[in-house]
C-alpha cells in the first residue's frame, strides 16, 4: 500500500492564473490534478487546503472511489463549482499516481484506446465577418477537422468569444468589463455569419458556435431554425441551464444539435438533460464536475440515451485538465468532440504536457499516469493575479447572463 505523504496546492499565473494540486506518496510517486474555477481561484484553493489536504494524509492513494465518496458524502455540503473542483483535482491526481504506479497511461487504466486519436474544434474568430472568414481558414489549412465561429456583433462592444490577441482570454485584470448587450442585434447578425462560413468554404468540416447562455428558451429555438441550413455541429448554451426542462421548448422546434454542460458539476446537474433527450452533447468537463471519476460515470449515463460527449477545454482549464479529458476522450465509447484552445507559451514551460495535435486529432502519449509535469519552481516566478470574468448589461443597463 502507498499512503499518501503530502498534498501542495500552488496558485501561479504563467500567462493566466491556474490551481494546481500535487500528491505525493510515502513511495515518492507524485500525481497532480486541476483545481483552476475561473475568477473564484482562491476558494477552491482554501477548500483544499484548510479541508481536503488534512483528511489526504496517511490515506492509501490507490482507492481512488473510495477517497471520491470520502470527500463528496464526508463533506455533508454537496454538489456546487467549488466543492466539486476540488474533489476533481484530488481523483485526477489519483488516477495520474495509479497510472505511474502500473506504469501505464490512464486511458490504458480506462480501458484502452476506442480511437485513434481525439477530434477537437478550435476557435475562430474576428471583429467582422472578413476577419472571421480568414481564421476559420487559417485553422482549417492548420488541419483542423471542426472551427467554432464567432464574431463581434456590429455596434455592441463586447461579444463573447472574440479573441484581441494571439490567446484568447476574457478575465481582466480589474473588476469587471461591464459588456453590453443586445439580443435582437445578435439574433440578426449571428446567422448571417454563420452562412457565409459555409458558403466561402462549404460544408466538409463540422461547424459549431456558442451562445454562451444569452438567449431565453424561445430566442434559442428561434436561433436554431434560422440557422439550420449552416448545418451546425452544435448550437452550444443556448439558454441559461438552471431550468433543464426549458431545453425541451428548443428541441420542439429545430433540429440543431443542443450542446450543454460547462458550468455544470455534477451527475445530477444534468440528469434530466440526459434522461429526456434534451440535449446532444454533455459539455461536463474532469476539472468542474468531480475528476475522472465522476465523469466517467456522466458519460456513461448519457451513452444509454444516445447523447456524445463534448468537453469544455477553454483556457482556463489547464493543461492537466486537458491531458485527462484528452486520455479520457480515447476510452470512452460515445465520445464526440473535445474543444481544444492553444495554452500560451508560458503555460507550456510551467506545464510540460505530452499531449500532441496532429491533424485535428490530440493524443495524450503514453507516458505513465497523465503524461504532465509541473515545474513549481518556474510557476512561482509568476505570482496570482486578481481577474474577473466580464459581466454583460442589456442596454437598459440591467445584468444579463455573461
Ligand atoms: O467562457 O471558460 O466554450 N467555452 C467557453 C469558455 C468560457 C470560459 C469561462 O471561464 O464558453 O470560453
Ligand atoms: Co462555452
Amino acid at each position: 500500500m502507498s499512503r499518501i505523504e503530502h498534498a501542495e496546492v500552488f496558485v501561479a499565473s504563467p500567462a493566466r492564473n491556474f490551481v494546481t494540486l500535487r500528491i505525493t506518496t510515502a513511495d515518492g510517486v507524485t500525481g497532480h490534478g486541476d483545481a483552476t474555477l475561473n475568477g473564484r481561484e482562491l476558494a477552491v484553493a482554501s477548500y483544499l487546503r484548510d479541508h481536503v489536504v488534512p483528511l489526504l494524509i496517511g490515506r492509501d492513494a490507490a482507492r481512488i472511489e473510495d477517497t471520491w465518496q470520502y470527500l463528496y458524502r464526508g463533506a455533508y455540503w454537496r454538489r456546487g463549482p467549488v466543492t466539486m473542483t476540488a474533489i476533481a483535482a484530488v481523483d485526477t491526481a489519483l488516477w495520474d499516481i495509479k497510472g505511474k504506479v502500473a506504469g501505464l497511461p490512464v486511458y490504458q487504466l480506462l480501458g484502452g484506446r476506442c480511437r485513434d486519436g481525439v477530434l477537437v474544434y478550435g476557435h475562430a474568430s474576428g471583429s467582422d465577418v472578413p476577419s472571421l472568414l480568414d481564421d476559420v481558414a487559417r485553422f482549417r489549412e492548420a488541419g483542423y477537422r471542426a472551427v467554432r465561429a464567432q464574431a463581434a456583433v456590429p455596434g455592441v462592444g463586447g461579444t463573447y468569444g472574440v479573441r484581441k490577441g494571439a490567446i484568447y482570454e476574457p478575465a481582466a485584470a480589474s473588476l469587471p468589463d461591464e459588456q453590453p448587450w443586445d439580443t435582437e442585434a445578435y439574433l440578426r447578425f449571428a446567422p448571417t455569419y454563420l452562412r457565409a462560413v459555409r458558403e466561402r468554404y462549404g460544408f466538409d468540416f463540422h461547424l459549431l458556435h456558442d451562445v454562451h447562455h444569452r438567449l431565453t428558451p424561445v430566442e434559442a429555438a428561434r436561433f436554431g431554425k434560422t440557422v439550420e441550413e449552416a448545418q451546425l455541429f452544435w448550437m452550444e448554451d443556448p439558454t441559461p441551464v438552471e431550468n433543464q426542462e426549458s431545453f425541451r421548448l428548443i428541441r420542439q422546434h429545430t433540429t440543431t444539435p443542443i450542446a450543454v454542460g460547462e458550468v455544470l458539476n455534477s451527475i445530477w446537474d444534468v440528469h434530466h438533460l440526459i434522461t429526456e433527450q434534451l440535449i446532444d452533447y454533455v459539455r461536463t468537463s474532469v476539472v468542474h464536475a468531480g475528476g475522472i471519476t465522476h465523469l466517467r460515470r456522466i458519460f456513461d449515463l448519457a451513452a444509454l440515451y444516445g447523447i456524445r460527449t463534448g468537453s469544455h477545454g477553454a483556457t482556463d482549464l489547464s493543461p492537466v485538465a486537458l491531458a485527462a479529458a484528452v486520455h479520457l476522450d480515447l476510452a470512452v465509447p460515445n465520445f464526440g468532440i473535445q474543444e481544444y484552445m492553444e495554452h500560451a507559451p508560458e503555460t507550456m514551460e510551467v506545464f510540460r504536457c505530452g499531449v500532441t495535435l496532429a491533424d485535428g486529432l490530440l493524443n495524450p502519449g503514453d507516458a505513465p499516469g497523465l503524461g504532465v509535469d509541473y515545474d513549481e519552481k518556474l510557476a512561482a516566478r509568476f505570482p496570482y493575479n486578481p481577474r474577473y470574468l466580464p459581466v454583460a448589461r442589456r442596454l437598459d443597463g440591467s445584468v444579463h447572463d455573461w
